[in-house]
C-alpha cells in the first residue's frame, strides 16, 4: 500500500533581541541557525531596528540598546519543540540566564503560534508582553500587515494605539 504521510505545518511569530556584544554578528548567527533547523522554514525577517533596552520600571536608556527583529517562519514542530531549538539557539549564541529582563545576548521569543492561547506555566501564548511591545509589534508589522495577535486583535490597530498612548 502506498501511503503517504503529510506533515502539518503551521505559522509561528518569532520576536528576535540582542543588546549585549555584536549584535549584527549575533542576529546573522541567530538567523541562519533557524533556517537550518529541521522542522522550520524561515519565510520573512523584517528590518532589524534600535531600540531602547524596556526594563521592569518601562524604558532604560542607561542599559545598553537592543537590535529586534521578527522572523515569520513556518514549522512542523509543535510549540515545546519548536521552544527547545529557540532555547538551544540562544545557547549556541552565549545567552547566559540570569535575571528576568536582564541584558542578554540573545533572545528569541514564540510571540505567536498559529493563533494559539496557552497559559501554561512554561509556554504562554501568545507572548504575554508583545500586544504593548513597540519593539515587536512595529517589524511584525512589516513583514505582515495583516497580522493578528490572539486575543488583542490586529496588530496594526495595537501599532497605531502605541503612538496615542490609548
Ligand atoms: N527584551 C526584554 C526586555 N527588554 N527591551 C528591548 N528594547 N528589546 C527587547 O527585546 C527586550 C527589552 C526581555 O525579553
Ligand atoms: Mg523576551
Ligand atoms: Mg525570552
Amino acid at each position: 500500500m502506498n501511503v503517504q504521510l503529510r506533515q502539518i505545518t503551521s505559522r509561528a511569530v518569532i520576536a528576535v533581541g540582542s543588546n549585549l556584544g555584536d549584535r549584527t554578528a549575533t542576529f546573522a548567527a541567530a538567523v541562519r541557525a533557524l533556517a537550518e533547523a529541521d522542522g522550520i522554514e524561515v519565510t520573512a525577517i523584517s528590518t532589524p531596528i534600535d531600540t531602547v533596552a524596556v526594563g521592569a520600571d518601562g524604558e532604560n536608556p542607561a542599559a545598553p540598546a537592543y537590535l529586534n527583529a521578527v522572523v515569520l517562519i513556518r514549522t512542523t514542530l509543535a510549540p515545546r519543540a519548536l521552544l527547545a531549538v529557540l532555547n538551544g539557539i540562544e545557547h549556541d549564541n552565549g545567552r547566559v540566564r540570569a535575571e528576568r529582563w536582564g541584558d542578554r545576548t540573545l533572545d528569541l521569543d514564540i510571540v505567536d503560534y498559529a493563533g494559539m492561547q496557552s497559559s501554561a506555566p512554561d509556554l504562554t501564548l501568545p507572548h504575554p508582553r508583545a500586544f504593548e511591545r513597540s519593539f515587536v509589534l512595529r517589524p511584525w508589522l512589516e513583514v505582515d500587515p495583516e497580522a493578528v495577535l490572539a486575543g488583542h486583535g490586529r496588530v496594526a490597530d495595537l501599532v497605531a494605539g502605541l503612538d496615542t498612548g490609548s
